[in-house]
């Protein structure tokens, strides 16, 4: 057999996601999905077993992108599980339904759960939020829509400032909008009545996988007993905490932080060795800062998750693109 083709729009897709033009986990999570549709409609292989490997390796390519949003294995495994027939044409129809089917159910799993998190916001208040997630905007778009009238602090969250895409979107809804000095939070931490974020995964003890900074955020929140309320599709449930696997979390380039010019300003080199940045892109929130994880499914104690990942995901979490 040669070599499988992967389709452009794979390796784009793939790139798109690693340097962050594509970023949020939902929203790569859906662009995964369409991605590997792409190859299936494109594919030019006769052969179903040549259209099931390249399937695996689009799908591997993808993966391989960024390690901590687990709603992107989740998403590429939905859809590779789905790929059934004898055929090549009925490989390619069930492979494209059921990207269809999970970037559907993606779209009404984030309508409903913005139901659910907007019962917990109430008319006046002010919410903190920190870098930019679907999820958690959802929350706040269903209480607009209840007729509530929100306002919202804004964490600039350096160093990709995500926060000014949450304050655009939140402006075009006409929510008042402070924009935040990362630092300067716990500050404002007692005009705040709902600390108010995404995740990228959720652990099974309840841990949350969330933007760098989300964790010193709860846990100022919980000293000046503001609630945090994380909001998470079920997409972003890590089956493989189940049997014991931690979370990995990206360390990303240091230019992000420093270019060249900062480091001749700070009085180095850009090859002295001796002066190291870390960019970790995410940290851990323990549940014990949380106050409620809401998904599509529900609102939850963070420790009370484990038992909707076992309902959602059973005990086993086999890799459908491993060879
Ligand atoms: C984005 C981020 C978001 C979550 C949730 O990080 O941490 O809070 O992904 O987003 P990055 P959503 O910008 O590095 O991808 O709710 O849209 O899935």
């Amino acid at each position: 057999m040669t070599a499988p083709e992967i389709d452009p729009v794979v390796e784009s897709t793939a790139a798109d996601i690693a340097e962050m033009r594509i970023r949020g986990a939902a929203t790569i999570a859906d662009a995964a999905a369409e991605a590997l549709a792409t190859q299936a409609r494109r594919t030019n292989v006769t052969d179903p077993e040549a259209f099931r490997a390249e399937l695996r390796v689009a799908a591997r390519t993808l993966y391989e992108t960024r390690p901590t949003a687990v709603s992107l294995p989740n998403a590429l495994r939905y859809v590779l599980r789905g790929m059934a027939g004898e055929t090549v044409s009925q490989l390619q129809a069930t492979t494209i339904e059921q990207a269809e089917v999970f970037q559907r159910d993606l779209a009404d799993a984030q309508a409903t759960l913005g139901e659910v998190g907007a019962n917990r916001l109430r008319d006046g208040d002010v919410v903190m939020t920190h870098c930019h997630s679907t999820d958690a905007l959802a929350c706040i778009e269903a209480a607009l829509e209840a007729g509530k009238s929100l306002e919202a602090i804004v964490r600039e969250t350096r160093p990709r400032n995500q926060g000014h895409i949450t304050a655009s979107q939140l402006r075009e809804w006409g929510v008042p909008v402070t924009l935040l000095v990362d630092n300067a939070a716990r500050r404002y931490l007692d005009q705040v009545d709902h600390v108010l974020v995404g995740a990228d995964s959720i652990a099974a003890d309840g841990s949350v996988i969330n933007k760098i900074g989300t964790s010193g955020l709860a846990v100022c929140a919980r000293e000046r007993g503001v609630p945090v309320m994380v909001a998470a599709q079920t997409i972003k449930l890590h089956p493989d905490t189940m049997t014991g696997h931690t979370v990995e979390i990206e360390m990303r380039a240091e230019h992000e932080v420093v270019g060249d010019h900062e480091r001749t300003e700070i009085g180095t080199e850009p090859d002295d060795e001796d002066l190291q940045v870390e960019n970790p892109a995410f940290d851990v929130t323990p549940p014990r800062h949380v106050d409620a994880i809401v998904t599509e499914r529900g609102q939850f104690p963070p420790e009370s998750i484990v038992t909707l990942m076992r309902d959602l995901f059973g005990e086993t979490t086999g890799e459908p693109w491993e060879p």
